[in-house]
C-alpha cells in the first residue's frame, strides 16, 4: 500500500453476516424453525435442495471464526440474532441457550477488541409467529419491540451499536411480492400491509433500543441501488419500463428510508398504503436514528414485467456494462454516486454495511494452498476506491463492512454462489483466508497506521 491519503484514520473496518446464512445447527439447543426453514424444505426453492441446516457450522465455531477477525484485524463485526433461536415461538418463552450464544459471541468479540454491531432481523421471522399472519399482522410490530427489548436488556450493557433490520425492501420485495423468497407470498394487499407494519415494527424497536441502551448507537439497514430503466443497445428505453423502472424504484429504494427518515411514503406507493396507515403512524415510524446502514452491490435494471403482481421486474443492463459472473454490473461509479446522494438526501452518517463480490466460480485453493481470488481483490479496490472518492467529494461515509466474512448460504442460490473473504469448505468446515481477505488486511492495517492506505 503506498501513500494516497484516501481515509481517515478512524474509519471503521469490519466485515457482516447473518445469522441463518452463517450458524447451522438448526434444531439444536431450542432453536425452532423460521421461514427460511420452512422455505427451504419446498421442493425446487432453493437451488440444489440446500438449506441453513449446517451453513458454515458458527454455532459450533464460534470462538475459532473470532480469532480468525482477530488475525484479519477486523475493527467491527456486524452479525445478526436469530430470533427463533432466543424466542423459538416468537414470543413468550425464551430459550436461554439460544441466548447464552450470542453472550459467548459479545464477549469473545470484545476480548478480541473488535466492536459487535448487532442486527435485529436478518430475514429469518419465527415460523410461529408468520403462523399467526408474520408482518401482514399489525401486532408483529409489538412481537418485534418485545423481541428488541429482550435483547436490549441482555446484551446491551456491551452492544452499543444496533440495527433494527437488514434490507428491508429486499424480504419483503422477494418473500411477498415476487414469492421468489421466504414465505413465497406474491400478493398486492399482503405485501402493502407487510411494508407498512415492518416500518411501525423499525420505529417501535428503536424507541425500545432508546429507552433500555444507554449510549446506543441506533441505525437501519437499507439496500439502495441506483434504479435505471433497461434500454436496449439503442441506449433508448421505452416509456413503459421508464415507468415501471419509476415504481420499481420507490419499491426497492425508498419505501423504508423515506417513511423512517422523512415521515411520509414515496409518492408512487402513498395511495395504495393509505388503507394500512392509522393516525400517529408516521409519527410511529420516524423516530430519530443515528446513522444510516447501506448495503450496495450493483445498479438495478428496471422494465415492465406483466407477469409479476407489480407490474415491474428486472431488466438486463446495457451490452455493454461489466458484470461480474453471477451477472450482477460492475459499476464503482454508482457505489461513489448513491453515498453522495445519501448524504444529501437524509443527512446521516453513513455506513456501508455490505459491500462485496460474488461468485459461482468453487475458489478451490491452488497446490500451494491459496485461493487467489483477484477478481475480488480488484472488485475491492475499486469500490473502495469508489468511496474514498465519495468521502474526498464530501459523503459522510464513516465505516464498511466487506459482504461477506465467510462464503456461506446464499439464499435461493444455496451455497453455489461465494461471497467471502475466507473460503469454507462444506465438506470439511475448514476456513482458509483468500487472497482478498489478505489485502483488505492490509488496506486495514495501512489505515489505520498513517491514516491513508492507496488502493494496492
Ligand atoms: O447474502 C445477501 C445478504 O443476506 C443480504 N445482502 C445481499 C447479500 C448477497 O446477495
Amino acid at each position: 500500500m503506498a501513500d494516497t491519503p484516501a481515509f481517515p484514520k478512524d474509519f471503521l473496518w469490519g466485515a457482516s453476516t447473518s445469522a441463518y446464512q452463517i450458524e447451522g445447527a438448526a434444531a439444536e439447543d431450542g432453536r425452532a424453525p423460521s421461514i427460511w426453514d420452512s422455505f427451504c424444505r419446498l421442493k425446487g426453492r432453493v437451488d440444489n435442495g440446500e438449506s441453513g441446516d449446517v451453513a458454515c457450522d458458527h454455532y459450533h465455531r464460534m470462538p475459532g471464526d473470532v480469532a480468525l477477525m482477530r488475525d484479519l484485524g477486523l475493527q467491527a463485526y456486524r452479525f445478526s440474532v436469530s430470533w427463533p433461536r432466543v424466542l423459538p415461538r416468537g414470543r413468550g418463552a425464551v430459550n436461554d441457550k439460544g441466548l447464552d450464544f450470542y453472550d459467548r459471541l459479545i464477549d469473545r468479540l470484545l476480548e478480541h477488541g473488535i466492536e459487535p454491531w448487532l442486527c435485529l432481523y436478518h430475514w429469518d421471522l419465527p415460523q410461529a409467529l408468520h403462523d399467526l399472519g408474520g408482518w401482514a399482522n399489525r401486532d408483529s410490530a409489538g412481537w418485534f419491540a418485545d423481541y428488541a427489548a429482550l435483547c436490549a436488556r441482555r446484551y446491551g450493557d456491551r452492544v452499543k451499536r444496533w440495527a433494527t433490520f437488514n434490507e428491508f425492501s429486499v424480504f419483503t420485495l422477494f418473500g411477498y411480492a415476487f414469492g421468489w423468497g421466504a414465505p413465497s407470498i406474491a400478493d398486492r394487499a399482503t405485501h402493502l400491509a407487510v411494508i407498512h407494519h415492518v416500518n411501525l415494527a423499525h420505529g417501535a424497536g428503536v424507541d425500545v433500543l432508546r429507552a433500555l441502551v444507554p449510549g446506543a448507537s441506533i441505525g437501519a439497514v437499507h439496500s439502495v441501488q441506483p434504479m435505471r430503466p433497461e434500454a436496449g443497445p439503442s441506449g433508448f428505453a421505452r416509456p413503459e419500463d421508464v415507468e415501471a423502472a419509476a415504481l420499481f424504484d420507490e419499491h426497492w429504494n425508498w419505501a423504508f428510508p423515506d417513511p423512517q427518515l422523512r415521515a411520509h411514503y414515496p409518492p408512487r406507493i402513498a395511495a395504495a398504503i393509505e388503507p394500512f396507515v392509522k393516525p400517529g403512524d408516521m409519527a410511529r415510524i420516524a423516530r430519530p436514528l443515528d446513522w444510516f446502514g447501506l448495503n450496495h452491490y450493483a445498479p438495478v435494471y428496471g422494465r415492465r414485467d406483466d407477469s409479476l403482481i407489480w407490474g415491474f421486474g428486472f431488466g438486463s443492463p446495457p451490452p455493454e456494462m461489466p458484470r461480474t459472473d453471477i451477472g450482477w454490473p460492475y459499476d464503482p461509479g454508482a457505489f461513489r454516486d448513491t453515498l453522495l446522494d445519501l448524504t444529501r438526501r437524509y443527512r446521516l452518517p453513513v455506513y456501508v454495511t455490505e459491500n462485496g463480490f460474488g461468485t459461482k466460480a468453487d475458489e478451490t485453493p491452488d497446490a500451494d494452498g491459496r485461493v487467489l481470488d483477484d477478481a475480488r481483490v480488484a472488485y475491492l479496490r475499486d469500490y473502495t476506491g469508489a468511496m474514498a472518492e465519495a468521502l474526498a467529494a464530501g459523503a459522510d461515509v464513516r465505516g464498511y463492512f466487506a459482504w461477506s466474512l465467510f462464503d456461506n448460504f446464499e439464499w435461493g442460490g444455496g451455497y453455489g454462489t461465494r461471497f467471502g473473504l475466507v473460503r469454507v469448505d462444506y465438506e470439511t468446515q475448514a476456513r482458509i483466508p483468500k487472497e482478498s481477505a489478505r489485502w483488505y488486511a492490509d488496506l486495514i492495517r495501512a489505515v489505520s497506521i498513517s491514516g491513508a492506505g492507496e488502493q494496492a
